[in-house]
């Protein structure tokens, strides 16, 4: 399970079908790749959620390829563009997603609540055990008693095994039991959701942080994986999240969920571009 390029591609495949179309009609009215077409182009990478940073690093590479290659017909942007767009992922690492050597491999799921955390389990969950994996999840956000019962929905269909406690019980204590259980069954993976109100942002962060610390106490190397799940439709606020909790834990993977309602994906460019 690595870095999907044609995965990504296909998830953004309305953000795609609204930029071509904007850029058709531009490269309509300009015959030439000129100053003005490129400032248009530029506008239209922002407006679907590009951040300018970003879009000016494309446009910046759009031009040194316009000169490299001496093209001055407008109806090449296109595959201009597609080569700036790719290039943006080529320092992206691959690594494998999963390690086999850790029995069980830890990972734990962090982000704002309805980003989709509890959805990527499951079709996260559903992959391990179509490889043949077996897999433990943690019900850690015990803030609501409807997000642990969505859960254990979830844990029956995909046929995985579901450690759960009360409602407003303590998250890292059931995180920390999932993986004791994990150990003592021999699974081979421990998938630990969490809660994500923002509002209570200290203290948020503060129980994140010590479900991290006593899931060391079961496993000391674990968590191995931390991702934070970001709604892909939220744009520029998706950014600002991943600094709220890269400040507070080692993130090490970021999963965009809602591709696949948005022609405003944009901003996954941005986030590749910033964080790879
Ligand atoms: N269209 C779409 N909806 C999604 C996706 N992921 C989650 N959702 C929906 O977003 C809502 C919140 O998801 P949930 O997993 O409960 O978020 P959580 O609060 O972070 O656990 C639910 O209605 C999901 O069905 C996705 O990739 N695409
Ligand atoms: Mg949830």
């Amino acid at each position: 399970m690595g870095f999907s390029l044609k995965k990504l591609a296909s998830g953004l495949l309305k953000t795609k079908e609204n930029l071509v179309s904007k850029i058709k009609a531009a490269v309509g009215l300009h015959k030439k790749i000129d100053g003005a077409l490129l400032d248009e182009i530029e506008e239209i990478l922002i407006s679907s959620d590009i951040s300018v940073e970003t879009s000016t690093a494309i446009i910046a590479n759009l031009k040194e390829k316009v000169a490299q290659r001496g093209i001055d017909n407008s109806e090449e942007v296109f595959q201009l563009l597609r080569e700036c767009l790719k290039d943006l992922f080529v320092d992206v690492s691959a690594e494998p997603f999963f390690a086999s050597g850790k029995k069980p491999y830890v990972i734990m799921i962090v982000g704002v609540n309805g980003t989709g955390k509890t959805t990527s389990i499951a079709k996260i969950a559903r992959r391990f055990v179509n490889d043949g994996k077996k897999v433990t999840i943690a019900a850690a956000d015990t803030f609501r008693a409807a997000a642990i019962d969505q859960l254990a929905i979830w844990a029956d269909r995909v046929g995985c095994h579901l450690v759960k406690g009360q409602e407003g019980g303590d998250a890292a204590a059931v995180a920390y039991d999932a993986v004791q259980s994990a150990i003592a069954r021999g699974d081979d993976v421990v998938i630990i959701d969490t809660a994500g109100r923002l509002h209570t942002k200290t203290n948020l962060m503060e129980e994140l942080s010590k479900v991290k610390r006593v899931v060391k106490k079961a496993m000391p190397d674990a968590p191995h994986r931390t991702l934070l799940v970001l709604d892909g439709t939220t744009g520029q606020n998706a950014l600002q999240q991943v600094e709220i909790f890269k400040k507070m834990l080692d993130i090490d993977g970021i999963v965009v969920t809602k591709l696949d309602g948005t022609a405003k994906g944009g901003a996954v460019f941005s986030i590749v571009e910033r964080y790879k």
